[in-house]
């Protein structure tokens, strides 16, 4: 049988679509699935989904929900009511149901998986970052948190508006492999020459994306790859604001 690689994009607690997408992909136990993080939170599901991903030996990468819902953990357990204050509901409810055996999970998550030529992380390569076991916090928080430059090529934070001038992956040149990666939604899959964009805002009602490459002993062929998609029940985001 054919091997493959499966990558998923932000799946956010949308076990449903998640489920639906493997019945189309009709996964194998030949296959390899990765997530590229950001399997929880914003959706209904996260600790169910958390749960499936971990028995279904689906790998992830760390997402920055992940590492969020890992630091809320903690200050939790340190002082409960003043993190109930600080934290939105829907991140309270994941919190509280959390037990030991989940956080050694997504602790044990990496930032980046590479197989071959293909590289699987949350956010994205920053130009000139190489992609090692001694990443530092900065390389770190830059992986799972990279979109736009500004005009001077900096990494500006999403909420500044006027600076978004350069989306990463369409300045990347391939020097840690093929990329996929999550974390900013687009309606449909970012498609640079050395990287593809997998969110499409399932959380939010759009879809749930995975990219399929076929696995072959020496190299990835990272030009032909196949995308599956499942549309969103609902926009779940929305419903775990109310
Ligand atoms: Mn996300």
């Amino acid at each position: 049988m054919k091997k493959r690689v499966i990558i998923y994009g932000d799946i956010h607690g949308c076990l449903k679509e998640l489920k639906k997408l493997r019945e189309k992909l009709q996964v194998n136990r030949n296959d390899i699935e990765i997530s590229v993080g950001d399997f929880l939170n914003k959706g209904s599901k996260s600790v169910k989904t958390l749960r499936y991903i971990e028995k279904n030996h689906i790998f992830s990468v760390i997402g920055n929900n992940e590492e969020k819902i890992i630091r809320y953990y903690y200050d939790y357990k340190k002082d409960p009511q003043k993190c109930a204050k600080n934290i939105r509901k829907y991140e309270l409810k994941i919190v509280k149901k959390l037990n030991p055996r989940d956080i050694h999970f997504l602790k044990s998550l990496p930032y980046f998986i590479k197989i071959k030529n293909l590289t699987v992380v949350h956010g994205g390569v920053k130009i000139g970052l190489k992609l090692n076991h001694n990443l530092s916090e900065q390389d770190k928080k830059d992986i799972t948190l990279i979109r736009f430059y500004n005009d001077k090529f900096e990494m500006v934070p999403y909420s500044d508006k006027k600076n978004l001038i350069h989306f990463w992956s369409d300045h990347y040149n391939g020097s840690e492999g093929f990329v996929v990666f999550g974390h900013h939604p687009f309606k449909k899959p970012k498609i640079s020459k050395y990287a593809i964009g997998i969110d499409t805002g399932c959380v939010y009602g759009g879809k749930l994306t995975a990219v399929v490459f076929n696995f072959d002993k020496k190299k990835i062929d990272t030009r032909h790859y196949k995308i599956y998609q499942q549309k969103a029940k609902s926009d779940y985001f929305a419903k775990a604001c109310q």
